[in-house]
């Protein structure tokens, strides 16, 4: 059994479009209450076509030549995800990923939420890519979860999204309730041994869709997920992971 109560009180979580969706950039001030009360923030077409493009040059450059650059690569269950080292990434070759995250509004985003010089910007940032997923699969990324080790994540579409390619699924408001639970766990259990899964469709959940260029800002204790990919179809995506120093603490005492 997970150790939060699956049952969510329906005043704390919404399924409503409008709460977690903007149309255009808002205050730093917004994102941070939203990200706090809600779990996610999310801003349909954040970056324009030519931008996006030479980030997926620089996503397949980072395919094709994976084996050879020296990051962890995950390969199972048709995905394909690089762990870069963001001080350890080739800013001039990939100077389009480099100074995506490293952009001041994310900074600027990370020193309110964690405080200031209490964070580390997008230490790893996660390239991935989902193709048809052949099974059902019953563990994360696809089941709705929260993480073991809470981090802040700035997730950006490379590709079109939605429930057919992958769309992560979100219940908006569970962060609240999962970060009480996953704090109490913590001081118990080893962050490896916190249970993480919440059942499904007891809890529900909505898929984040939007065009190319759709950035999300998440904090991991909201339950979410990955949606199946159907045949045919891909998902290609980015994300920036920035912890606190405290939890990058707990991380380094695992080992
Ligand atoms: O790929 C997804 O949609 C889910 C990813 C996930 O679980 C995470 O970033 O923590
Ligand atoms: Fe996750």
């Amino acid at each position: 059994m997970p150790d939060v109560n699956p049952v969510y009180d329906k005043s704390d979580i919404s399924l409503e479009r409008e709460v977690v969706y903007r149309d255009s950039i808002t205050s730093i001030q917004d994102v941070v209450e939203t990200v706090r009360r809600w779990g996610i923030v999310v801003f349909p077409s954040y970056i324009k076509k030519d931008r996006l493009a030479k980030l997926n040059i620089e996503f397949d450059n980072l395919l094709v030549n994976r084996a050879k650059l020296g990051f962890t690569t995950d390969e199972y269950e048709n995905i394909t995800n690089i762990r870069l080292k963001q001080d350890e990434l080739d800013s001039t070759t990939f100077s389009y990923i480099a100074s995506f995250f490293n952009e001041s509004f994310m900074s600027d985003v990370s020193q309110v939420y964690y405080g200031a010089d209490n964070y580390r910007l997008n230490g790893e940032i996660f390239v991935s890519e989902l193709t048809e997923t052949q099974s059902k699969q019953t563990k994360p990324p696809f089941a709705l979860h929260f993480d073991k080790r809470n981090v802040l994540k700035f997730f950006l579409y490379l590709t079109d999204t939605d429930e057919r390619n992958g769309a992560m699924r979100a219940l908006p408001g569970s962060n609240v309730r999962n970060r009480a639970a996953r704090e109490d766990a913590m001081h118990r259990t080893a962050l490896k041994d916190i249970e993480n899964v919440l059942p499904e469709p007891l809890v529900p959940s909505m898929p984040i869709c939007g065009p190319a260029g759709t950035l999300f800002i998440f904090d991991t204790d909201m339950c979410h997920g990955a949606s199946f990919v159907k045949p045919g179809f891909t998902r290609r995506s980015m994300r920036g992971h920035t912890h606190s120093h405290e939890m990058l603490q707990a991380m380094d005492a695992e080992i």
